[in-house]
């Protein structure tokens, strides 16, 4: 059966679940951890009938809950494969196959195919505007200088789909001391690669290329916000912004700006190619709000990538005790 929401989108009734529902596999994925981690510690224990709870909590922890060397079975870390919510990562595969990249294709499922071939070396980023010390950044120098630590995070789209994705990368607060913004500046402005030659979809006209994206400098400051080179400790692929992108994950993805080659900090808030394509629905923001609907879509929940059924959607994408000071007194549905 289809649901037809308000605004005419039609959902498949067996994608929306209640909500017990889905605490209750939250809960269940947590506890699923727990379980591998002593069962497989009690290796030669004989194994739970097959759909026996047990038997089903073990297999779907092996798949998403812990990291199992393939090999031998063994547990190769005790870090559980879950975000701090207990939600399990999305599936590698879904991560580098269903992606939005337009300067390629507005086809989510053919990014990685098109991009497959992407010149991501030599790389160099631009860093300039209202700063101290401008400067060119090779790739290799962001790898090396700055710290690559993983950051496990939920990514909202605002298309209203979702995934947990592990993040490598350095926080974007460590690159902003070191070239030392002036008091005028009051934004950071990026901008991704723009070469036709490589990126199919720049012949469309639909957009004013390049994309560009922006963050108010507190905002940018914010320990959340990183530029991440990698994912599932490889170095990023094509296709998920290679070699460095924004991650942002309180606002919704398209924030998370790809294949960055320029930033600068600028006094006015920049245009991004989203405010610039479409000013009514989205705004300069662009934070995970779930009391404010898309003009064409409900924001209230989401889908998340691997799993039947639909999720509420936090506010601030769950990241509100970590950024919620930046909006104190704000209008967000002004500010959207
Ligand atoms: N340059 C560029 N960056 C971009 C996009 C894009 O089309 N071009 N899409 C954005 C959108 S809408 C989303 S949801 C995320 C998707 O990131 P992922 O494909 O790595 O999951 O990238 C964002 N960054
Ligand atoms: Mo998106």
């Amino acid at each position: 059966m289809l649901i037809k929401n308000k605004s005419g989108i039609e959902i498949p009734s067996s994608e929306i679940t209640p909500k017990h529902i889905y605490l209750n596999r939250r809960t269940f994925m947590k506890g699923a951890a727990v379980v591998t981690a002593a069962g497989l510690v009690a290796a030669c224990r004989p194994a739970p009938p097959e759909g026996h709870p047990a038997a089903v909590a073990t297999q779907a922890a092996q798949e998403a809950a812990v990291n199992i060397d393939p090999t031998t079975g063994a547990v190769a870390t005790a870090t559980p494969r879950v975000d701090e919510l207990g939600d399990p990562w999305t599936p590698y595969r879904d991560v580098t196959n269903y992606n939005n990249y337009y300067e390629f294709t507005t086809d989510k499922n053919d990014v990685a195919k098109l991009a497959q071939d992407f010149q991501t070396s030599p790389w160099q980023v631009t860093v300039g505007g209202m700063v101290k010390n401008p400067g060119v950044y090779d790739i290799d120098d962001l790898r090396t200088k700055f710290d690559q630590e993983e950051r496990v995070y939920r990514l909202r789209c605002v298309e209203a789909w979702s995934m947990v994705i592990p993040w490598m990368g350095f926080p974007l607060r460590k690159l902003l001391e070191e070239i030392e913004p002036t008091s005028e500046a009051k934004y950071v402005r990026f901008e991704t690669l723009n070469d036709p030659e490589q990126m199919p979809g720049l012949r469309s006209p639909w957009y004013s290329w390049p994309y560009v994206e922006g963050l108010r400098i507190d905002e940018a400051m914010n320990d959340l916000a990183i530029l991440a080179t990698g994912l599932y400790g490889e170095a990023l692929l094509p296709q998920n912004g290679a070699p460095v992108r924004l991650v942002v994950p309180w606002k919704y993805g398209f924030k998370s700006i790809k294949s960055i080659v320029k930033i600068d900090l600028v006094a006015e808030q920049p245009t991004s190619l989203w405010m610039d394509a479409a000013s009514n629905e989205y705004g300069f923001y662009a934070n995970v709000n779930p009391n404010v609907n898309h003009p064409r879509w409900s924001q209230a929940n989401e889908r998340r990538i691997g799993e039947i059924g639909r999720r509420d959607t936090l506010m601030f994408n769950g990241y509100e005790e970590q950024v919620a000071y930046l909006y104190e007194g704000m209008d967000l549905r002004a500010n959207f």
